[in-house]
């Protein structure tokens, strides 16, 4: 009977036999029920023993009770078992997009010829990224930039060139700044185009500035990103903010072809004096040039179309972070 309890295997099995033992029909209640019928000196010794047996039962229900709650916990404790010694399951740590790797190394080859780094806006008002810019609300010059428009009269700016007149009202000559940043653009993409893309606008003040020396920035800027005996050219074009204006370009064997080729990169000229004029400038001369980063990243990668550069497809943008993201 004891031996019964000592083996059961599980809690039912133990919840069974002290019903068997102990319930209200049971080996016990049974037993008892038959004293009445035993002669008086009998009974008196039935129920003693009666008795000791229910007090052992208890007893042997108890210890298999807890003999089976602690087989359960370490059961338990082993399926949780953490083991140390497995290898970790590897986290991604990511790697930086494409662009932003171009523009960091566009800023730091700023930085090292003496440039400070500045960010403005996203969301413009229409004076700074248009009317201080020497471009008058009818000037058909806008119209090469059209836009996005918020309800308060703002808007997505075009360019990155109203960090000119940002920089320029809050600080005095001489200095020398560049400003990267996203721009917007209502125009149909292609694979040249985006609506949204980046600049790289870089703004030199001082007096006695020449177009010399902007050529002498954008060479050193082109020697520092592809090595020496890179060349560029200017070509005359029109920009209302700068004058004489200019667009630059950099000859480039293309990678894709094999073939060098000018590579048109962006707009530069010398700050026109209406804009040195609006900003309180006297005595001083600048100049500004700024260029699309996607322009420059689609060259140098050999990338067929700017829209992959938006697309998150993370076979385009594990090519660029030696595997990682
Ligand atoms: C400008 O935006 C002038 N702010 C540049 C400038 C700065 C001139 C300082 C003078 C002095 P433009 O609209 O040409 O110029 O754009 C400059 C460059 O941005 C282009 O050469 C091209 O590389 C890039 N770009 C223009 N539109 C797009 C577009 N939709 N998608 C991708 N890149 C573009």
């Amino acid at each position: 009977m004891l031996d019964d309890i000592a083996s059961a295997k599980d809690e039912e099995e133990l919840q069974r036999k002290k019903v068997e033992l102990l319930g209200k029909n049971g080996f016990l209640r049974n037993e008892l029920a038959r004293l009445g019928s035993l002669p008086i000196d009998e009974r008196k010794a039935k129920g003693h023993e009666l008795n000791r047996d229910k007090s052992k039962i208890e007893e042997a229900i108890k210890r298999r009770q807890e003999e089976l709650a602690s087989v359960k916990l370490s059961r338990m404790l082993e399926k949780e078992r953490i083991d140390v010694t497995l290898p970790g399951a590897r986290v991604s740590a990511g790697g930086l997009h494409v662009l932003t790797q171009t523009i960091n190394r566009l800023v730091e080859v700023f930085k090292n010829q003496g440039y400070e780094l500045v960010t403005g806006p996203e969301l413009e008002t229409d004076a700074l990224n248009f009317t201080s810019l020497n471009f008058p609300p009818d000037h058909p010059a806008r119209d090469a930039q059209d836009t996005f428009w918020a309800t308060d009269g703002r808007l997505l700016r075009t360019h990155t060139s109203p960090m000119q007149v940002r920089y320029m009202l809050a600080h005095r000559p001489p200095f020398k700044v560049v400003a990267p940043g996203k721009v917007f653009r209502n125009e149909a993409t292609d694979i040249t185009h985006e609506a949204q893309f980046h600049q790289l606008e870089a703004l030199v003040v001082d007096k006695r500035i020449t177009m010399g020396d902007m050529r002498g920035a954008i060479a050193s800027m082109a020697t520092e990103l592809f090595g020496d005996g890179i060349k560029t050219r200017l070509q005359p074009s029109y920009f209302p903010f700068v004058e004489p204006g200019a667009e630059f370009a950099i000859w480039w064997e293309n990678p894709r072809t094999g073939r060098k080729e000018w590579l048109e990169l962006g707009g530069c000229g010398m700050v026109h004096p209406n804009v040195l004029k609006s900003v309180g400038y006297a005595d001083v001369t600048g100049f500004a040039f700024g260029f699309g980063v996607e322009r420059l990243a689609l060259i140098t990668h050999g990338i067929p179309d700017i829209r992959y550069f938006h697309h998150n497809d993370m076979r385009f943008l594990r090519q660029f972070t030696g595997g990682a993201v």
